[in-house]
């Protein structure tokens, strides 16, 4: 596909900062340098150079004015990042120059960039495919440093590899079945039917490691969100502040100090976990605590994990019991929490066992940092029933996700058309739209408008 007009816009985020990027690519980006660019007298820019770096100034041709001082990068097509010719101006970070020089290059002839537009373009012209263009953004968004690992293996093709062996499997399967349908008037049967099932057997189960991947993605990619929750005043947001080691909550000793929630990312063994510290639950007394509840039931519902927190020197109240049948029947991953384990202790650990047979509570001191590591330990365990990491893993996003399990369906009504001995063409039919669904994931087959919808995600200037 030729793509005539040249892109440009800013890449690097607005405001005050070192340097700023203004970047171009398309077939007249050179031209439109040569135009803007003014090296120091004496100088000379070999414009049929690549990867090099020239020193000089933005002049306005209008005006002749200097605009800014600024390295120029040349890039000759096709070894770019969009496969065509790339020119990035390196200027300095304040909002105006950048401004001003992306205005210049606009008024020589570039187009205003969509956003995801050049790595739209790097997908276009054949240099990586969809799957890696979309990591492209997992990259940039990346929450730890693991999630960045898997976003960079799936941006080298990791799970295009995949998907292309999971492919050739199919087609290889299909185009046996298609010779079969060809020649079904002389009765020859190119595969056994219980090969048949072997084949669909073994891309079923390929499919099926690929969704759990996804799982263990998405853990990755959107975090785990985990609610502290329990009566006033146990420790909650002391909690909050000894994990993310700075006074981010306020705490005191008048229950009901906290009326928000109050959300944060921290990093546990390589997780990406969203804390959530809520209103302490009780009695509801007025409009705003009504408010408060109302905000701690919605993150308990949406929670991935509950950390109950009790108070380890009082005993327990009527308050704690109520919070104890609530989050119960929510049915979430739970830790119990023994707080304050630095005061004399009067809590009946029998009586909380009676509440939660199966748990062995966590005690700590949020305040002295007391079994704060053991705390870690357990919720990094939380996780690990739910995702099985193991070292190579890459990120799968939830599109390329619903593209797997549409492959995973048509699959198994492949195998139940084989049991039910149907012919050979509704088996055909059933893997040929599997192959169309993992065609999605790399974007073989994919409309203008679902391709606009992805790089929709990304920033301007990406
Ligand atoms: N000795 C001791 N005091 C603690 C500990 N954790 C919290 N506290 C104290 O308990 C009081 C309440 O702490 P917060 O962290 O505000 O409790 P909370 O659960 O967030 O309370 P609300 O926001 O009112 O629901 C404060 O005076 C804290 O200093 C602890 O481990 N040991
Ligand atoms: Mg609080």
């Amino acid at each position: 596909m030729i793509r005539e007009d040249t892109i440009a816009a800013i890449s690097t985020p607005i405001g005050t900062s070192g340097i700023g990027i203004v970047r171009m690519s398309g077939d007249k980006a050179f031209s439109i340098a040569k135009k803007i660019f003014y090296p120091p007298t004496h100088t000379r820019v070999n414009w049929s150079s690549s990867l090099k770096m020239h020193y000089g100034w933005i002049v306005d041709p209008e005006t002749k004015e200097r605009v800014d001082e600024v390295l120029l990068s040349l890039m000759q097509a096709p070894r770019t990042y969009t496969r065509e010719h790339v020119v990035e101006i390196n200027c300095h970070g304040g909002v105006v120059p950048l401004r001003k020089v992306l205005e210049i290059c606009l008024k020589q002839g570039a187009r205003l960039a969509q956003p995801g537009e050049f790595t739209k373009r790097a997908f276009l012209n054949g240099r990586i495919d969809l799957s890696q263009a979309e990591s492209v953004l997992d990259i940039v968004q990346a929450k730890t440093e693991k999630a960045l690992k898997m976003a960079v293996k799936a941006q080298a093709g990791e799970l295009s590899k995949l998907i292309h062996s999971l492919r050739e499997d199919m087609v290889d399967i299909l185009s046996l079945l298609e010779a079969e349908i060809d020649f079904a008037h002389e009765e020859i049967e190119m595969l056994p039917e219980k090969e048949k099932e072997r084949y669909l057997n073994s891309s079923i189960q390929k499919v099926e490691n690929l969704l759990e991947r996804a799982k263990t993605s998405q853990v990755y990619r959107e975090g785990v969100k985990t609610v502290i929750a329990g009566k006033t005043n146990v420790g909650k947001s002391s909690l909050l502040n000894n994990l993310l080691e700075r006074e981010r909550a306020i705490v005191s000793s008048i229950p009901g100090t906290t009326r928000d929630t109050i959300e944060e990312t921290i990093n546990i063994k390589g997780f990406p976990v969203i804390l959530i510290d809520t209103a302490g639950l009780g009695a509801i007394r007025n409009l705003l605590v009504k408010k408060s509840m109302e905000r701690t039931h919605h993150s308990l519902i949406e929670a991935d994990i509950i950390l109950l927190m009790v108070d380890g020197s009082s005993p327990l109240e009527k308050e704690d019991k109520e919070i104890f049948v609530r989050v119960k029947n929510l049915n979430k991953q739970l830790l119990l929490i023994i707080n304050k384990i630095d005061l004399p202790q009067r809590i009946d650990k029998n009586k909380l066992k009676e509440d939660f047979p199966d748990l062995a509570p966590v005690e700590i001191s949020a305040t002295k940092g007391t079994g704060i590591d053991k705390l870690k330990e357990d919720v990094a365990k939380c996780i690990l029933k739910k995702v099985h990491p193991i070292d190579e893993e890459f990120m799968v996003n939830v599109r390329q996700n619903e593209c797997l399990k549409k492959t995973k369906k048509c699959l198994l009504r492949a195998k139940e058309s084989l049991r039910n001995r149907l012919s050979e063409e509704f088996l055909a039919l059933e893997i040929r739209e599997a192959i169309a669904s993992l065609d999605e994931i790399t974007g073989k087959r994919l409309g203008e408008e679902v391709l606009d919808r992805i790089f929709s995600n990304f920033c301007i200037g990406k």
